[in-house]
């Protein structure tokens, strides 16, 4: 069929392949964790935020209910609101009922859940201008915002913690380059007992969330792994400052993709995602490091999470 000729795949599963391919290659193997999130992968993590032992999602609307005339003044009426990976949307419906922005681009890897969003908002604000835009934050993105309104990048949900220290600078650097202002939500370091069971909730949703980036694999590129030999493994490790997830094999066994074969030894690993965790001075200190004075901090009441309200240095302060 002509679809099985490599060169034919439509472009983003050619992407796909080509990441599956060097991340199983690697010496320690991983997974982008962006590809967790097909439609049955954005169904599972919609259930780990209601799970009783994911508490970030419900500290972080908590938060933003909590203190939302003080993020909306911050933000500014009217400005042009970019919001990264927006998901489920019950915060951006929160944060635009309060900033009335004059245009609300949301970014999405998945094109369903642009659309779907989109069309909720566009039900619920008759007069927004909505103007979605596939991609992710791994590269900067070209955006249909105009100049003159001062633009805000909202960043929520944690997403940032899915990136290295260095690479969260990165994008902070990055973002700099496209709104003065932005609001980024972000996990809090605290008792790891309490990170260990949102990461490994008793229901196994977060194991079958994880273990579905397989079966994604096997429908979408034709390959063959056996999901009964794959074991769900999550742990915070302290001196990165991070959850790590991975998929443990139970046995030896052989893999096949297309003309790609790989040998995986019992309890060899695939590390599938990092969730950093910051300390309130940490993520500051990054911040400013990336070019963002004296932030805003918002937290729950309990503590367990924030949204930093961070303002470039303007271009005449910064140091780098
Ligand atoms: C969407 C990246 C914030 O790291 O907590 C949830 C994804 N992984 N359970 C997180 C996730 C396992 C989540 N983020």
């Amino acid at each position: 069929m002509a679809r099985e000729r490599r060169g034919d795949r439509p472009l983003e599963l050619r992407t796909f392949q080509d990441d599956v391919v060097a991340g199983l290659s690697a010496p320690q193997r991983f997974l982008p964790p962006k590809y967790f999130y097909d439609g049955a992968g954005s169904r599972l993590f919609a259930r780990i935020c209601r799970l009783p032992e994911y508490y970030l999602t419900r500290a972080e609307l908590a938060l933003t209910r909590r203190h939302l005339a003080a993020i909306a003044r911050f933000a500014g009426r009217g400005c042009q609101l970019i919001e990264y990976g927006s998901g489920e949307g019950i915060k951006s419906r929160l944060l635009i009922r309060a900033v009335r922005p004059a245009a609300y681009v949301p970014i999405d890897i998945s094109q369903d859940a642009l659309d779907a969003s989109a069309r909720r908002l566009a039900r619920e604000f008759p007069r927004l201008k909505i103007r979605p835009v596939l991609g992710d934050f791994s590269r900067p993105l070209h955006l249909p915002v105009r100049r003159g309104t001062a633009s805000v990048v909202y960043f929520p949900g944690s997403t940032i913690g899915n990136l290295t220290v260095e690479e969260a600078h990165g994008f902070l650097a990055m973002s700099r380059g496209i709104a003065a202002r932005m609001l980024v939500g972000v996990d809090l370091t605290k008792d790891p007992a309490v990170l260990h069971a949102a990461y490994n909730d008793s229901r196994g949703v977060t194991a079958a969330f994880n273990l579905n980036v397989l079966a994604r694999i096997n429908r979408e590129l034709g390959a063959d792994f056996d999901l009964r030999q794959w074991r769900h493994y999550a742990f915070y490790n302290p001196a990165a400052g991070r959850i790590e997830m991975h998929l443990v094999a139970l046995q030896a066994q052989r893999v096949r993709l297309g003309s790609h074969r790989w040998q995986f030894r019992a309890g060899e690993t695939i590390h599938t995602e990092n969730s950093y965790k910051y300390s309130l001075d940490g993520f500051a200190e990054l911040a400013a490091r990336a070019g963002f004075a004296a932030p805003r901090v918002w937290t729950d009441r309990r503590g367990l999470f924030a949204l930093y309200g961070l303002s470039a240095w303007p271009a005449a302060a910064r140091r780098t």
